[in-house]
């Protein structure tokens, strides 16, 4: 996916504040924060979403929802955090390149909207 920004971000192509990466994932803070703390967990791969897995993908996605609280404890999320996966265009998703959000560090409302 040549022109897929997500891709780019992934590969370091475009550069972004990175906090982890290995052979299959990367995680970046998001450019656009909705909470003092902000990142994505990114695959290397591309798929376009959520509803674009299949069992072929199941050790991905459990690394990446593995690294989310491994990586809210290193950003400091010691209360909790919220994890977002938005999943096609009804669910909010403008990058159609998979990723978990994950935020904190202030108390997050119970409301899912
Ligand atoms: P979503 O709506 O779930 O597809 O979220 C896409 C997120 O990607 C959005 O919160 C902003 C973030 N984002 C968009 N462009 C860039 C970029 O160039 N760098 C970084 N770090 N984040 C980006």
């Amino acid at each position: 996916m040549s022109d897929c920004l997500f891709c780019k971000l992934a590969s370091g192509e475009i550069p972004s504040k990175q906090i982890y990466s290995d052979d299959d994932v990367v995680a970046f803070h998001d450019i656009h924060p909705v909470a003092p703390v902000h990142f994505l967990i990114v695959p290397k791969i591309h798929v376009d979403s959520l509803a674009h897995t299949g069992p072929e993908h199941q050790a991905l996605l459990g690394k990446m929802l593995l690294l989310a609280p491994k990586l809210a404890a290193e950003q400091g999320l010691k209360e909790g955090f919220r994890t977002v996966i938005n999943t096609g265009h009804g669910g909010g998703q403008t990058f159609f390149h998979l990723h978990v959000h994950v935020f904190g560090g202030e108390t997050m409302s119970p409301d899912l909207a």
